[in-house]
């Protein structure tokens, strides 16, 4: 992309209203632009870094059986009429009216839909178990949305909803969900770490938080360091349906649960001394970025999705849900990673990776050559961003940081007399200079 025709609106000045570096940081980079309390434009920059998280999301669902499908944002209130939940839920859900004075609603999250789904084509214990999910607009009408994108009205969740026959099945389900978020979270460049929550009315020990640890966090937050560690992104996991995945599904689980990680609601702090060695105990604050929960029949019980078991008797469906905060996800990011001068994208989730900053634009070795690395860089599948605009060099180094780019080359007359070009990690800040003769190979390693 060649800045000069990109729609990337930077601010020089830091918003007022924005309390946190992430909401500073996403305003100022041109990520986003509020419409209303809590509702957003997602701007270009914005939304190629949200179709990454979304992808990164997608295909480690998929990859752990779970199917898509796409279910509306209007809901009709008489789903939660049957489930019970119209009345219940409060002022955060948005209610509507269409000219026939029938009630929708905006949907906060999809559990009667997806039943609905469920109940009108599954009839067979033979069919399950089954998992789907949908990356979709929610809106819960919060009473203060803040912090831009991590407590907005509107927002992008991937919810998910699995049915099982028992509740053994259930629990495998469960844990398919929970190691998928493992994996989904390290691939961003983040630790999630899976904090035991509040069940519900259901009870048990079926309920995790995934919780990024940011010094912003809403939550205070009391883990293992261990968490820290573990490789999930490159660990082997079985998916399948098999005893032997079952089995390799349980003993991970297993085995990450039996350390210790809890926000400061569920905290205990005598089983957190007495299974944690005071070396690998750590505090810090969290922000939430998924939850799961297995809630058996809640749903189905009262919405009648009922299937015929292997004993030929129906029974309902065991139901749980699994939700990834997706739009909440770009800020959290943010706020795991970012410095004085602007964002550090994550190489996963960096909409462009690589920069290239034409000291002197409108001169004609510089373009010619800016022109050419930029040619080989698209060849070569790379998505660069090139700033050719008409700018101070200290300008388009301030943006590119601002932006987050994490690999930045810079050309300039001095350079091309000595044929070098530099490259600057954003991260570190460390520069080197290279034969541009060698780009190509440099880039390639
Ligand atoms: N039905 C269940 C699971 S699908 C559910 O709705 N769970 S939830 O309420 O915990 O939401 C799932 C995730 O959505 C949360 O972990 C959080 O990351 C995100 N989320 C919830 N509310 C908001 C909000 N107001 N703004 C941004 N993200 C939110």
């Amino acid at each position: 992309m060649r800045l000069t025709r990109y729609f990337l609106p930077v601010l020089k000045e830091t918003p007022k209203e924005a309390q946190i570096v992430s909401h500073q940081l996403m305003l100022r980079a041109g990520l986003i632009k509020q419409q209303s309390a809590g509702v957003y434009v997602w701007l270009p920059f914005g939304l190629k870094v949200l179709k990454k998280i979304e992808n990164i999301i997608r295909e480690e669902q998929n990859n752990a059986g779970a199917i898509e499908l796409l279910m509306p944002t209007m809901q009709g209130a008489d789903l939660w009429r049957e489930s019970g939940r119209y009345d219940d839920y409060g002022l955060e859900m948005l209610r509507i009216k269409d000219r026939h004075e029938r009630d929708l609603l905006f949907g906060p999250t999809a559990e009667e839909v997806v039943t609905d789904v469920f109940r009108t084509y599954v009839r067979s214990y033979k069919d399950l178990p089954l998992n789907l999910y949908n990356i979709q607009w929610k809106f819960r009408d919060e009473i203060r949305p803040r912090f831009g994108v991590m407590r907005g009205r509107e927002f992008l969740m991937k919810d998910a909803y699995s049915f099982d026959i028992d509740e053994n099945g259930a629990r495998d389900s469960y844990r398919k969900m929970f190691l998928a978020y493992l994996r989904t979270f390290q691939r961003m460049g983040l630790r999630g770490v899976p904090m035991r929550a509040d069940t519900g009315p259901i009870g048990g020990d079926l309920s995790h938080e995934f919780i990024i640890l940011a010094p912003t966090g809403e939550s205070g937050v009391f883990y293992d360091a261990i968490y820290e560690e573990r490789d999930w992104a490159n660990a082997e996991i079985d998916f399948s349906n098999t005893d032997t995945g079952r089995k390799q599904r349980e003993e991970l689980f297993n085995e990450v649960l039996q350390s210790y990680a809890a926000t400061d609601e569920m905290h205990d702090d005598a089983e957190f001394k007495a299974k944690v060695p005071e070396e690998r105990r750590r505090e810090g604050r969290g922000i939430e970025v998924g939850h799961i929960f297995f809630f058996g029949e809640k749903y189905s019980k009262p919405m009648g999705a009922k299937i015929m078991g292997p004993e030929g008797k129906e029974i309902n469906a065991q139901m749980g849900s699994y939700g990834i905060g997706v739009s909440r996800l770009v800020g959290a990011i943010i706020e795991a990673s970012h410095d004085e001068n602007g964002i550090v994208w994550p190489k996963e989730i960096t909409p462009f990776d690589l920069g290239i900053i034409n000291l002197k634009s409108g001169d004609a070795e510089c373009d010619a050559l800016c022109d050419k690395l930029y040619d080989i860089a698209l060849k070569a599948g790379r998505e660069p961003l090139y700033d050719d605009r008409n700018e101070r060099a200290g300008a388009k180094f301030a943006t590119m940081d601002l932006i987050g780019v994490p690999t930045q080359i810079t050309i300039g007359p001095r350079g091309i007399q000595n044929g070098v070009i530099e490259i600057k990690d954003r991260k570190t800040q460390e520069k080197k200079e290279i034969p541009i003769t060698e780009f190509e190979t440099w880039l390639k390693a």
